[in-house]
């Protein structure tokens, strides 16, 4: 029997990926260490949380000894434990170098001392930085451009280094933005999702001309795991959509497909160091027999429905902690 430590299994994808991996496989079991930050959600995964195959640990990936007694049960680790919000690394960077290079440096550590059959570290296209023409491929230069991004890329390497240098068997997926259902609403699909069902403004930086590749979540997860199970030690690859949209394409499409006035969108101060389009290669994650089983349209509607139907899940969310840092953030009144 396969035994798995998944980290930040609490949050988005990581969820996703823990229940998409118990559904497909029978002879699994799999560990969920997640320190549940303010985007650790316990609700993302109510559905499962009696599965006998499944164990939640609350604790710190930078925590040694916690880290230390969960990897020598185990074969396989996927990292997906982050800081993960661009905005917040802007405000504040402390968490985003605490958790995503030394956290990632502790799981590697423990590895090392324990052996592991596979080291998947969860990285990001963010770290190639913004591209204006082109897609970026797997060994083209790094230039991360935000804390958040940096930090990522930081991981990402210091888990290449322990594979050359120590003969960890790592893989490093770097996939485009996500969007589905469960992603904390302060992710720009997900908010203005969630804005646009409570008739409120949708903030969009700059001019909106900002491209990103939307990826459905569980198109991501079924790359992960050809990944894990195929990829070539040592090797990144890149995991793409294929859907480029600017910021206002996608804002006026939330909005259509809901039927809600055009006027909700509100152009505001830009992010600082905004890359102004992310684009990827996939030729490497396709060769593995990986393609995106989901339309931009059909898995968007599919989203939206899943917001409408789940007040109960983001209401609470966008309470509290949420408030308070969105009120902080904009200076915008909205
Ligand atoms: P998320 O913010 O929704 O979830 C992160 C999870 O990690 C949370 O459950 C949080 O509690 C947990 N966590 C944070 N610090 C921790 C620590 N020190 N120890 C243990 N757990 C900790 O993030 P997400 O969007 O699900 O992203 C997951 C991974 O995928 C991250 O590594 C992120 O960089 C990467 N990624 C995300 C996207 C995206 O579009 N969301 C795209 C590419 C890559
Ligand atoms: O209110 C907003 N208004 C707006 O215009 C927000 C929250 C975002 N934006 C813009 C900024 C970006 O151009 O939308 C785009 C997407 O922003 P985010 O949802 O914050 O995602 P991004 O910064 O692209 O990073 C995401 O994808 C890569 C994830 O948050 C990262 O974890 C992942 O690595």
């Amino acid at each position: 029997m396969k035994k798995m430590l998944v980290t930040g299994g609490a949050g988005f994808i990581g969820s996703h990926f823990i229940r998409y991996m118990l559904s497909k496989h029978k002879d699994l079991e799999i560990i969920n260490l997640d320190k549940l930050t303010y985007a650790g959600n316990l609700e993302n995964l109510k559905d499962i949380e009696k599965d006998s195959r499944y164990t939640f640990i609350q604790g710190d990936i930078c925590d040694e000894h916690r880290v230390n007694s969960l990897v020598q049960n185990v074969n396989v680790i996927l990292n997906f434990a982050a800081e993960s919000h661009v905005d917040r690394s802007i405000g504040k960077p402390d968490d985003f170098i605490k958790t995503d290079i030394y956290g990632v440096f502790v799981l590697l550590e423990a590895s090392k001392k324990w052996g592991v059959e596979r080291f998947v570290q969860i990285s990001t296209d963010e770290v190639y930085g913004s591209i204006e023409n082109g897609y970026f491929k797997e060994n083209d230069t790094l230039m991360p451009s935000s804390p958040y991004a940096a930090s990522k890329a930081g991981g990402d390497r210091l888990a290449y280094s322990y594979y050359v240098t120590y003969g960890i068997p790592v893989v490093i997926p770097r996939s485009s933005n996500n969007f589905g259902p469960f992603q904390y609403p302060e992710k720009i699909v997900s908010l203005f999702i969630t804005n646009a069902l409570d008739d409120k403004k949708l903030p969009i930086y700059g001019d909106g001309g900002n491209v990103r590749d939307w990826l459905f979540v569980r198109d991501n997860c079924e790359a992960i795991e050809i990944i894990m199970e195929r990829g070539k030690e040592g090797e990144v690859y890149n995991i793409g959509g294929g859907n480029e949209r600017t910021n206002l394409e996608l804002t006026e499409f939330i909005l259509r497909m809901l039927d809600k006035p055009l006027d909700l969108k509100t152009f505001v101060e830009d992010r600082k160091g905004h890359d102004r389009r992310y684009a990827l290669n996939t030729d490497k994650i396709k060769a593995l027999g990986w393609k995106p089983n989901h339309t931009f349209e059909n898995a968007m509607e599919e989203t939206i429905f899943w917001y409408q139907k789940n007040r109960w899940w983001w209401e609470r969310l966008k309470s509290g902690e949420f408030l308070e840092y969105y009120k902080k953030h904009y200076k915008q009144n909205l």
